[in-house]
């Protein structure tokens, strides 16, 4: 006769077959709603969850209130067919669904100590009615060791049960990018981390409905590979961001250092910039070291503070060529172009636009911001197009490298400007002999000022 968890684990798997599974997804934000939505297209009842009122009205009428390409006709469609809708997360009752995926935030606190009250609160909601057979799911970001240490204990104290034997928790990282995110939920593989090998088989059964390909591994593994991707990417513009300066002292173009260095086959320099924003690279790298003692050579830490740094020099940059212009910071208009935290996003969370735009203001400039997707402007004016951002604008800094920044019509900028206005290029987004030809004073970042 089958053991009793053996019936356990074919009964979850059969209703993820036959799609009888009902689903939650606490926070239903740029991660939760994709993949809220992308479940209840593959055929399940999903009740995605927010404490934000406007979230649940948003998306019971059909409406996405995350900018993302596709969310909006994936969200309206299964709304319409009935498989998803939003709820309040104190509305939520474990025991009327199957399954539940986290995805909260995890920031970090000022002090840099991951702040994972927002995680407690999803693992206490969905804890009191853990009931047999069920399967929990984390896909936000967590520090080394929070599966075993925290969500384990919590989730047995709180329901009299013992994962593997009565149910199912493993760690599920999320590697969307936004702006890519449903694109890349169902195409990059996705590393399922059991608790044990009975949680890595049911949550590997219920996420191949969605995703192309899964790996599976352990929760600590999956926890540690996480913060190590975002890291790794971090510590290379870290990396890229100092060649920029060392290229700067040179008078040597970071771009043909990176381009030609980088058809070496075992080479792969990132992107220099303002620095680095967005809701997870300026934190993961924190929440990979936050467990373990402070140590003096810190690869990590070192990598955050010159990424950190990155915005300062823009102003210094910009500073520099102002003087060097003969003109005074307190008497300039500055028109910054971009404040999203990348390119063509919609996103200003973390932006380094915004430690740029608030010294310069702080220093007496008038700033005027011009994003195509992006309505933030952190305090400074905010102009309806690119041709009034730039209008009688004495300096013009580059912050986000958007595809219509690439494609900009250096005639109207030069007739919109002022006379020798100047171009401080922070994300190198124009050709520094073109935009010198048609008479701009051209600073780039990683390009020098001796060029
Ligand atoms: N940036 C550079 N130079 C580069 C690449 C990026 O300055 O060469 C800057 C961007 O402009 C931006 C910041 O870094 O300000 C972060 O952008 P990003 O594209 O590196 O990352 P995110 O935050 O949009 O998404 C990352 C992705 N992680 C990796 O690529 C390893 C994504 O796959 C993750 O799912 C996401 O973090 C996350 O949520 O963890």
């Amino acid at each position: 006769m089958p053991k009793a968890k053996d019936l356990l684990t074919k009964r979850i798997g059969k209703s993820i077959r036959d799609r009888s599974l009902r689903l939650a997804v606490l926070g239903s934000g740029y991660v939760g709603l994709p993949t809220a939505a992308l479940f209840a297209d593959a055929g399940f009842k999903v009740v995605a969850l927010d404490v934000k009122p406007e979230v649940i009205n948003a998306v019971n009428n059909g409406i996405s209130p995350i900018n993302e390409p596709g969310l909006q006709e994936l969200v309206e469609r299964n709304v319409a067919a009935g498989r998803l809708k939003a709820s309040l997360n104190s509305q939520l009752d474990p025991r009327e669904i199957d399954a539940a995926i986290i995805s909260v935030q995890t920031p970090i606190y000022k002090s840099k100590k991951p702040n994972l009250s927002f995680l407690k609160k999803a693992l206490r909601d969905v804890g009191r009615g853990c009931h047999e057979g069920m399967l929990i799911v984390v896909s936000s970001t967590v520090p080394p060791g929070t599966m075993l240490n925290l969500a384990k204990p919590m989730l047995e104290e709180l329901s009299g049960l013992r994962v593997e034997s009565d149910f199912y928790l493993a760690y599920v990282p999320e590697r969307i990018a936004p702006g890519r995110a449903l694109k890349e939920f169902v195409e990059s593989p996705r590393l399922i981390g059991g608790i044990g090998p009975n949680s890595t088989r049911v949550a590997s059964e219920l996420f191949k409905t969605v995703c192309r390909e899964v790996i599976e591994t352990d929760a600590a593994t999956a926890e540690v590979a996480k913060l190590a991707e975002n890291t790794f990417r971090d510590v290379n513009i870290a990396f890229a961001n100092q060649l920029a300066l060392i290229c700067e002292h040179y008078g040597v173009d970071v771009k043909k250092v990176i381009e030609v260095a980088n058809t070496h086959p075992r080479v792969a320099i990132h992107t220099p910039g303002p620095g680095v924003g967005g809701p997870c690279l300026p934190k993961d790298p924190y929440l990979l070291i936050s467990g373990i003692k402070p140590s003096k050579q810190d690869i990590v830490k070192v990598a955050r503070r010159i990424n950190d740094s990155m915005p300062e020099h823009v102003v210094e940059m910009t500073l520099l060529a102002l003087k060097d212009a003969g003109k005074d910071v307190r008497n300039v208009k500055v028109a910054v172009l971009g404040t999203a935290y990348k390119a063509d996003v919609a996103d200003p969370r973390l932006s380094p636009a915004e430690p740029i735009i608030r010294r310069l203001l702080h220093l007496g400039a008038k700033v005027t911001t011009y994003d195509p997707h992006c309505k933030e402007s952190f305090g400074a004016e905010k102009a309806s197009s690119l041709s009034e951002a730039v209008r009688s604008a004495d300096c013009i800094i580059t912050v986000t490298d958007h595809t219509e920044f690439k494609k900009i019509d250096l005639q109207m900028l030069k007739s919109r400007a002022r006379e020798n206005a100047i171009i401080i290029d922070a994300r190198r987004v124009f050709d520094p002999n073109t935009v010198k030809a048609f008479g701009f004073k051209y600073y780039g970042l990683g390009y020098g000022f001796k060029n």
